[in-house]
């Protein structure tokens, strides 16, 4: 397992000032932005592992989300040109056509761009063709549909429909979540994996990338 150091630890137990002060520290005694940026993504994975074995909340995860926007916003311009261009993995994630709750989705966007994917956020009551108009133009390696509304099931299968009839179902894997989604729904509409919570999928995401 990778070292939990004091900064990927503040992290994981979500202590911003203390964060804040670790990453300057850091930058300030000449340690490249990108490994103070591992340490980080490092604190978010053990942040999921915490949330996983019940030892915090959604508050907490969600929270852990915005100080990752906050100290990645601080980092970037510390980053050099190829590190910032380099990055884990490429996400696409949306709430499915009809559905417009956005909480867990926006969850999962801020902890899937702690751990260092770049997200493309489509937002909610996403149609199929956006998806498909999306992985067209981003390749990524995986969507991630949120779905709760049990009426939505027929738009979590629509898209996965279209992603295939446009040719693109290979070249990704899919992600389904939400209060809605169960393992059954992945498995009857085609989807690739069952996310109960967001750790659930950013560990999923990472798994595909090699950066869990
Ligand atoms: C807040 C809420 C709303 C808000 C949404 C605000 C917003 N900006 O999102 C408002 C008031 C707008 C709303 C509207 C409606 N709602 Co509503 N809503 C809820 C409520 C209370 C909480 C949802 C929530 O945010 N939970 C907190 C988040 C963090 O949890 P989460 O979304 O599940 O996400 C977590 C995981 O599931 C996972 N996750 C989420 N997405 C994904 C995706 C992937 C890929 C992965 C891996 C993981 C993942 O990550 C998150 C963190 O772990 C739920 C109750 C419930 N039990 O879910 C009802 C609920 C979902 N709503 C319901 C209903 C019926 C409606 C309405 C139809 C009500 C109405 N008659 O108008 C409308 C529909 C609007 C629409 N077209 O979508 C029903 C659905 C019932 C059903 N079986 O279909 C529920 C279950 C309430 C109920 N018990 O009746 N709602």
């Amino acid at each position: 397992m990778a070292e939990m150091t004091s900064l990927a630890d503040a992290v994981a137990r979500v202590q911003e000032a203390e964060v804040k002060a670790l990453v300057r520290e850091k930058l300030e005694a000449g340690v490249p932005a990108d490994e103070v940026l591992a340490e980080c993504n490092r604190g978010m994975i053990e942040l999921g592992n915490r949330f996983a074995r019940e030892e915090c909340f959604l508050p907490e995860l969600m929270f852990g989300g915005m100080m990752m926007k906050t100290i990645m916003a601080e980092l970037q311009p510390h980053l050099s040109a190829a590190t910032a261009g380099g990055k884990a993995g490429t996400a696409v994630m949306g709430a499915v056509q009809h559905d417009i709750h956005d909480i867990g989705k926006d969850i999962v966007v801020m902890m899937l761009r702690g751990s260092g994917f770049e997200v493309v956020d489509l937002g909610v009551d996403v149609p199929p063709d956006q998806f498909v108009d999306a992985i067209r133009q981003h390749q990524p390696q995986v969507v991630g549909m949120s779905v709760l509304l049990t009426t939505c099931y027929s738009s979590v299968r629509e898209t996965v429909e279209a992603i295939k009839t446009a040719g693109l179902r290979e070249g990704v894997k899919l992600m389904v979540g939400g209060a809605a989604a169960s393992d059954l729904l992945a498995e009857k509409t085609g989807c690739d994996f069952y996310g109960k919570t967001a750790v659930d999928g950013v560990q999923f995401a990472c798994g595909l990338v090699g950066a869990a």
